[in-house]
C-alpha cells in the first residue's frame, strides 16, 4: 500500500526528500529505497572501509582542499548542461539518473560540483560524495556508490607551465624508484584523444602529464606492496597500471586508468584536461585544469576482499567488528545462505503515462523497494515479441538471498508475490 501510493500518484502530487517538499512531475522516478540511502554518509562512519581509503588519499593529496557532505540533490544544468553534456546524451535519460521532478535531480557523478568548486577560486581540492544511477542488479553494481573528485588548477602563463613542470620531474623521479609497471599512453593523440584548440601543445602536454604522474603516485600508495593484486602470496608481482582514452563532454584530452588484478584489468577512474568553456561557465578563463574522478567502492573492494557491493551498507554487526579505521584488512566472508531463484513472466508495460516502454531499471528499483538488499541478482532469462500484436513478452530471474541469514520459503514467497502485485498495481502489468 505505502509503495502504491509513492508511485501510482506518477505526475501529482509532491515527494519529500530530505525533509523538503517537491512537485511531482512526468519525470519524477526517485524511489523510497533511494531516499533511504540520502543520509547514510558512510565516508563518515569511523572504521568503514570507504571512510579509511577516503582518509587515505586525502593523506596522499595533503595539501588538497578536502571537501565532503554536499548535497546530493543538483540541478540537470550542474551535473550535464555546465559540463557540457550534449541534449541528447543518454545519461540524461530517466531510465538511467534519479529525478525529483524535471529542476532536480540526484547528481550521478561528483563532477556535478566542478563549476562550482572552480568559480570559488579553489586551486586544489578533492571532493568525497554519494552518486546515484539506475542501473542492473549484480555483486558490483549498487544504485548508490561514492566517487572522489579530484582538480589542479594553474594560471594559464608561464607561472602555471613552471609550477607543473616543477612537480612533473619531481613525480617522475618518485616513481622511477618504485617497482610500479605502467602502460603508458600519449598525452594527447591528434586523431583519437585531441588536445584542446585553445591550448598550446606544449601547456596540453605539461598538464595531461601531471595528472597521469599524480594519479600513478596515488595508485603505487594505495596497490603497491600489496599481496592480493598478482594472485602470488608473498606480493612478489609489482603493481601494473594501463593507461587508456577515451572521452568526456568537460575534458580533453580524456583518460582512464586500469589496475591488473588477479589476472583482469578493472577501470578505478576516468579523468582528463578539463575544457576551456568549463572554466569560462566557472568564471576562470584564465586558468587552466586538470580533473579525475575515482569509484571508492571499486579500490575498496580490492584493497579489502570485499566480494559483493551490498556489503558496504551492511548493519550487520559481523561486517563493521572486522574493521578499524585507518587499517587495511582482509575481509573474512560469514557463511553463505541459501540462494533462491524465482521467475516472472509479463508482457511489458508502457509507464510514465504512456509515454515510454517500462525499462529494465524501472523494473530493477521496483524489485529494490519491495525487497531491499534481500535481492541479491536479476537477470532477463527470456524476452520475445508477440508476431502480430507486436507486445513484448520479459522474463526476469530474480534471487532472494540474504547477507546475513537463511530466508524461509514463506518469507521468499511473500516478497515474490509483492514484486509480482507491485508489477500490476504501479506499472499495469498483465502478469503471463
Ligand atoms: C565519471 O563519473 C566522471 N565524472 C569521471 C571524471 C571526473 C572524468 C573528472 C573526467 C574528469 P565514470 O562514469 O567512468 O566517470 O565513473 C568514474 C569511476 O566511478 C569509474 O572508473 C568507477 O571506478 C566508478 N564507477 C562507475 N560506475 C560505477 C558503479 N556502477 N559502481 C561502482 N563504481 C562505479
Ligand atoms: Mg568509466
Amino acid at each position: 500500500v505505502r509503495l502504491a501510493r509513492l508511485y501510482s500518484t506518477g505526475t501529482s502530487g509532491v515527494v519529500n526528500v530530505m525533509g523538503k517538499d517537491y512537485t511531482r512531475d512526468h519525470l519524477t522516478n526517485i524511489t523510497p529505497t533511494i531516499i533511504s540511502k540520502l543520509s547514510r554518509k558512510l565516508y563518515n562512519q569511523p572504521g568503514h572501509p570507504l571512510s579509511t581509503l577516503r582518509a587515505l588519499i586525502e593523506s596522499h593529496f595533503a595539501d588538497y582542499a578536502h571537501l565532503s557532505s554536499v548535497s546530493p540533490i543538483v540541478s540537470p544544468a550542474q551535473n550535464f548542461d555546465g559540463l557540457s553534456f550534449p541534449a541528447d546524451h543518454p545519461g540524461r535519460s530517466p531510465t538511467d539518473s534519479y529525478y525529483i521532478n524535471k529542476h532536480t535531480m540526484l547528481r550521478t557523478h561528483t563532477s556535478a560540483h566542478e563549476v562550482e568548486v572552480f568559480a570559488r577560486g579553489t586551486a586544489r581540492y578533492l571532493l568525497t560524495a554519494d552518486v546515484y544511477r539506475r542501473d542492473e542488479i549484480d555483486a558490483s553494481h549498487y544504485p548508490v556508490f561514492h566517487q572522489m573528485e579530484g582538480a589542479r588548477v594553474v594560471s594559464a602563463d608561464s607561472t602555471g607551465m613552471a609550477e607543473l613542470t616543477a612537480d612533473n620531474a619531481r613525480l617522475r623521479a618518485e616513481l622511477a624508484r618504485s617497482p610500479i609497471v605502467i602502460d603508458d599512453i600519449p598525452h594527447f593523440d591528434a586523431r583519437t584523444n585531441p588536445h584542446q584548440p585553445e591550448h598550446d601543445p606544449a601547456h596540453a602536454v605539461a598538464l595531461a602529464e601531471n595528472l597521469k604522474l599524480s594519479l600513478n603516485g596515488l595508485l603505487l600508495k594505495l596497490f603497491g606492496g600489496r599481496a592480493n593484486l598478482g594472485g602470488d602470496a608473498e606480493g612478489g608481482e609489482p603493481l601494473r597500471v594501463r593507461w587508456v582514452e577515451t572521452t568526456f563532454p568537460w575534458t580533453a584530452p580524456s583518460f582512464e586508468a586500469e589496475v591488473l588484478f588477479r589476472g583482469e584489468w578493472l577501470e578505478i577512474l576516468g579523468c582528463g584536461v578539463v575544457r576551456q568553456k568549463t572554466l569560462e561557465n566557472a568564471n576562470v578563463p584564465d586558468k587552466l585544469a586538470w580533473a579525475f574522478g575515482l569509484g571508492l567502492e571499486r579500490i575498496a573492494m580490492i584493497l579489502y576482499s570485499i566480494p559483493d557491493i551490498r556489503l558496504f551498507w551492511s548493519d550487520d554487526p559481523r561486517f563493521a567488528a572486522q574493521f578499524a579505521q585507518g587499517e587495511i584488512s582482509a575481509f573474512r566472508p560469514y557463511s553463505r545462505y541459501p540462494a533462491c531463484y524465482k521467475d516472472v513472466s509479463f508482457w511489458r508495460p508502457d509507464v510514465a503515462g504512456g509515454t515510454r516502454a517500462m525499462h529494465e531499471n524501472d523494473f530493477c528499483d521496483l524489485v529494490r523497494d519491495v525487497a531491499g538488499d534481500l535481492v541479491e541478482d536479476v537477470t532477463l532469462t527470456d524476452e520475445f515479441e508477440h508476431p502480430t500484436t507486436k507486445r513484448q513478452s520479459v522474463c526476469y530471474r530474480i534471487n532472494y538471498r540474504s547477507m546475513d541469514r537463511s530466508l524461509s520459503n514463506d518469507e521468499t514467497n511473500a516478497l515474490h508475490a509483492k514484486v509480482v502485485s507491485e508489477l500490476k498495481n504501479q506499472f499495469g502489468a498483465e502478469i503471463r
